[in-house]
């Protein structure tokens, strides 16, 4: 055996004290005291010092929170003392109720104190310590009997392995919700839902299913925390004289207690306690599914004893559930201000999380196939806090014979154009883009947009009043307004109505790419509109190209090509176009640079400096007629450097990576051999 010196026998040591005492400061008060960065130095650090000397291995380790990947089964184990459940309240009378018995049986009228705590939605556990060492961890089962699943329950960074301080009787116990917040919640969601499994209703359902993995490994991975609520020890003189002094005890040796938990004297006073936590509800990080009232004096819950099941001394008042089951009536699909076509459950109206809900959004086919929702199913609603009221789950047992699959429509809700879903994509949208009464306000921003058609003054304020008062419909009628029609709307003086009509005025012979780009078809952005623009010459040309002659174009691939075919195939995207022709719009034809003529097609080129002769812009456009790509910043892969006066980090760049180097005069000899010289 080696010899270990006492120096690491004392590093390892002081890793351990260290790590527990941050893994406390961080997960059971909230209050890190070291970067995350320098937690994982540590952390590292004990592990090789762990794996080196295998002999100091220790249960308690913080390196041992990570979970093993071995198989458990839940052995039974029997509660010492039994794990009660709590009587409800549902309304304000059942509260009082519950009050006025506890007066009758301990046969005062004095007003009771009682401990007001947050109900937490999650999973009743009892921790047993020995000498201040987590011993047994075990589940509620059914209040006599639970399942042991100690080795999940060391995998929860706010459990304590080993009690703080020394001030613990050699065996006690411990009692409290395992839960998993919010936000943790979410996310693991999202991980499975991306994955096409199955995801949690809600997290008290999440958090039962990770306390029940066989492998201790996966709960490790999963975000539960421990609020204790209660303890037990066996030696009676031990107990301190209330739940709450009891609380604060099991607070020092280092558990989570609920920092919400306050004390009221009298039924009112649980009341007010009541509605403060129920206006609380939504911001908390956690569920709650109602609040505790529990009668704080020990003797005086002694006194009042048990019913089967639950004690006379405690009860909890309910809030409104936050779920629900209804029937669905009708699935019918939405088109967003995009196109984006988006199912949506039309419910029997149901009362949940404090509303009447009557719609939920399905996302898209993809979520309604995952859930497989059919009309007529009976379907679980959630609305929790201030989300949206969502389908988490189908009772495919209770689906009527014959309920129709969910399908999506071929052609758009709202203008009839075809619908479109690309493989891949989850996302299907309706491919009437400049027609479409659903997209309109979108396409007319784009199309006023500052790299589109740039008509001044038309911002998204005036388009929402103009599309509103049905003034403007499609692009085309813009060139219809008049200044008179204009200043009649609110907050429109005649001068601004005026500069608007002029700047519209203006936009009626746009250069053939920022005509094409205004057309908002989707995926083609500013560089593939020239790329088109100057391979084509004309939009007539782009217009009746077919995929495979799009794709010629550099930067064309099959999806952009397919964008552009179908929307050019749209009756009504034909027609509005049309009525921009009739309206008194021209726009520009571009002289064609052919293949052989696209010198530099799939190079890139970066332009830096100032030059002289021609505006950067000027550069920027000659260069991408010639087929190149012109970006900002220089990589090994930049094809040449224009670099004007001044040039600066760029060129250095340039030259430290080997890359040509042109200068203005360079430039403009290059563009004069293609035919691109000055004009
Ligand atoms: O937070 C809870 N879900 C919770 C459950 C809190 C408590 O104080 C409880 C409990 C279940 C039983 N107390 C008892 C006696």
């Amino acid at each position: 055996m080696t010899q270990i010196s006492a120096d690491i026998r004392q590093r390892l040591e002081d890793l351990r004290v260290a790590l527990d005492d941050h893994n406390y400061h961080y997960y059971v008060l909230d209050d890190p005291q070291i970067p995350d960065a320098e937690y994982d130095r540590l952390f590292r650090e004990l592990q090789a010092l762990e794996s080196r000397y295998p002999e100091l291995a220790s249960e308690e380790s913080p390196t041992r929170r990570v979970g093993s990947s071995a198989e458990t089964s839940f052995a039974e184990v029997t509660h010492r003392l039994p794990m009660l459940s709590l009587d409800n309240a549902f309304s304000e009378e059942e509260l009082q109720d519950f009050d006025r018995r506890v007066r009758e049986r301990l046969g005062t009228d004095v007003p009771v104190e009682y401990v007001c705590e947050p109900k937490l939605d999650g999973l009743a556990v009892s921790l047993h310590y020995e000498k201040g060492l987590l011993t047994c961890a075990a589940t509620r089962g059914d209040g006599y009997t639970g399942e042991d699943i100690t080795a999940n329950i060391r995998t929860i960074p706010s459990v304590p392995l080993k009690l703080r301080g020394s001030d613990f009787p050699d065996l006690v116990e411990v009692r409290g919700e395992v839960y998993m917040p919010r936000a943790g919640f979410e996310k693991l969601n999202q991980g499975l839902a991306a994955q096409g499994e199955k995801t949690f209703v809600n997290p008290r359902n999440a958090a039962a299913g990770s306390l029940r993995q066989k492998k201790s490994t996966v709960t490790a991975r999963r975000p539960l925390e421990l609020c204790a609520y209660s303890m037990a020890v066996t030696d009676e003189n031990q107990l301190p004289a209330t739940h709450w002094d009891s609380l604060q005890r099991v607070r020092g040796w280092g558990f989570r207690i609920n920092p919400e938990m306050r004390l009221a004297v009298g039924a009112d006073a649980c009341l007010e306690a009541y509605n403060d936590l129920m206006a609380k509800r939504d911001t908390l990080p956690y569920e709650i599914d109602g609040i505790v009232f529990k009668v704080n004096r020990l003797d005086l819950q002694q006194t009042l004893g048990f019913v089967s099941r639950a004690p006379r001394w405690a009860i909890a008042h309910k809030f409104p559930a936050q779920e629900e089951l209804t029937t669905v009536e009708d699935v019918e699909f939405q088109v967003g201000r995009t196109g984006a076509v988006t199912p949506v459950a039309r419910l029997k109206p149901v009362f949940v999380g404090g509303v009447t809900v009557s719609n939920a959004t399905l996302h898209n086919m993809d979520e309604v196939r995952r859930l497989d929702v059919h009309i007529g199913d009976t379907v679980f609603i959630r609305r929790a806090g201030d989300v949206i009221p969502q389908v988490v789950k189908v009772v495919a047992e209770k689906r009527p014979a014959g309920a129709p699959e969910v399908t999506m429509p071929k052609h758009c809700p709202v203008c009839d154009s075809d619908i479109v879903q690309l493989e891949g994509e989850a996302v299907a949208r309706c491919s009437g883009g400049l027609y479409c009464p659903a997209q309109r306000k979108e396409a007319i921003r784009h199309y006023a947009s500052r790299k589109a058609l740039d008509i001044e003054g038309l911002g998204d304020r005036l388009i929402e009043v103009l599309v509103d008062e049905g003034m403007v419909a499609t692009v085309a009628d813009l060139y219809r307004l008049t200044r008179f029609q204009v200043a009649s709307l609110e907050r429109m003086g005649d001068k601004s109505a005026g500069n608007l009509i002029a700047a519209i005025d203006r936009s009626r012979n746009p250069v053939l790419w920022r005509f094409l780009y205004a057309l908002g078809i989707r995926e083609v952005g500013e560089a593939t509109a020239k790329s088109l623009a100057s391979w084509f010459g004309t939009l007539e040309a782009i217009a009746s190209a077919d995929e495979e002659a799009l794709q010629q174009v550099p930067d064309v691939g099959p999806i952009v090509a397919g964008h552009i075919r179908r929307f050019f195939d749209q009756a009504h995207n034909q027609e509005t176009l049309q009525a921009l022709q009739q309206a008194g719009v021209a726009w520009q034809t571009e002289q064609v640079v052919a293949a052989d003529e696209q010198p530099l097609a799939g190079e890139t080129w970066v332009l830096t400096g100032a030059l002289s002769r021609m505006t950067r812009d000027q550069a920027k456009e000659k260069l991408e007629a010639l087929g190149a790509k012109v970006a900002g910043s220089v990589s090994k892969k930049t094809a040449c450097v224009v670099a004007g006066e001044a040039a600066g980090s760029k060129l250095a760049k340039a030259e430290q990576l080997g890359v040509p180097v042109l200068d203005e005069d360079g430039l403009l000899a290059l563009l004069d051999q293609h035919g691109m010289g000055a004009e």
